[in-house]
């Protein structure tokens, strides 16, 4: 069977959760072959050990960190890549998106890659992320323009707020702890999507 569904997993909390996805579905012969998996990110190096079939470095050398990115570079950046979304989504039954919204890379591709999809003709589907009330207000708003444009293009998303997040680990374990407890968590709405 040929390729049918495209997974992208953006940014940081996207490309772990992708990660999980890719493992789990391993054992999954009829799942695996009809997946295309694609892991957006920067810098280069968080995608050296990533598992999906594609790595998409958002290249931009002088755009690194956290801090405030000089948007226009960072739009060029972003339409540098459409050509490349375009190129993967082209002929695919389903385009799913998985991402945390508030962060730059996930608010950003996350968008542009359900515009394409849905362009291309593909049924479109998140799993997204809104941030923990201590990450801020202005990671707050991101996430929620990001959401509202990405609505508007997917057929379906299934959004888990922050305070949903924080519910999904025990309350008494490490933070790191945590995070894997939450991401497999995630791991199985995905796979949910899938089958
Ligand atoms: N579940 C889970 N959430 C994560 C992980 N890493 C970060 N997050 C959360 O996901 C949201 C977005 O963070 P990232 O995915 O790191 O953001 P990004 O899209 O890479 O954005 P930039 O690094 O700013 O370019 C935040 O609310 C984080 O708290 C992870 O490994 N697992
Ligand atoms: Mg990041």
């Amino acid at each position: 069977m040929s390729d049918t569904i495209a997974i992208f997993g953006v940014g940081g909390m996207g490309t772990a959760v992708l990660d999980l996805v890719i493992e789990q579905l391993a054992k999954d012969d009829s799942a695996e072959s009809k997946l295309r998996t694609i892991a957006v990110n920067r810098p280069q190096a968080s995608l050296d050990t990533s598992r999906a079939e594609t790595a998409m470095f958002l290249d931009a050398p002088d755009l690194e960190g956290d801090g405030n990115v000089d948007s226009e570079k960072w739009n060029e950046v972003l339409n540098a890549h459409k050509d490349q979304v375009r190129h993967v989504v082209d002929g695919m039954e389903k385009v799913i998106v998985i991402a945390g919204l508030g962060g730059l890379t996930g608010s950003t591709v996350a968008p542009m890659v359900a515009r394409i999809a849905k362009q291309q003709g593909a049924e479109v589907e998140a799993l997204l992320t809104t941030p923990m009330i201590f990450e801020g207000p202005s990671r707050s708003k991101k996430a929620d323009q990001a959401l509202e444009e990405i609505n508007s293009h997917a057929d379906k998303v299934t959004t888990v707020t922050g305070n949903e997040l924080m519910a999904m680990a025990d309350s008494n374990v490490a933070l790191d702890q945590a995070f894997e407890q939450i991401d497999n968590k995630l791991t199985a709405k995905v796979v949910e999507l899938i089958s």
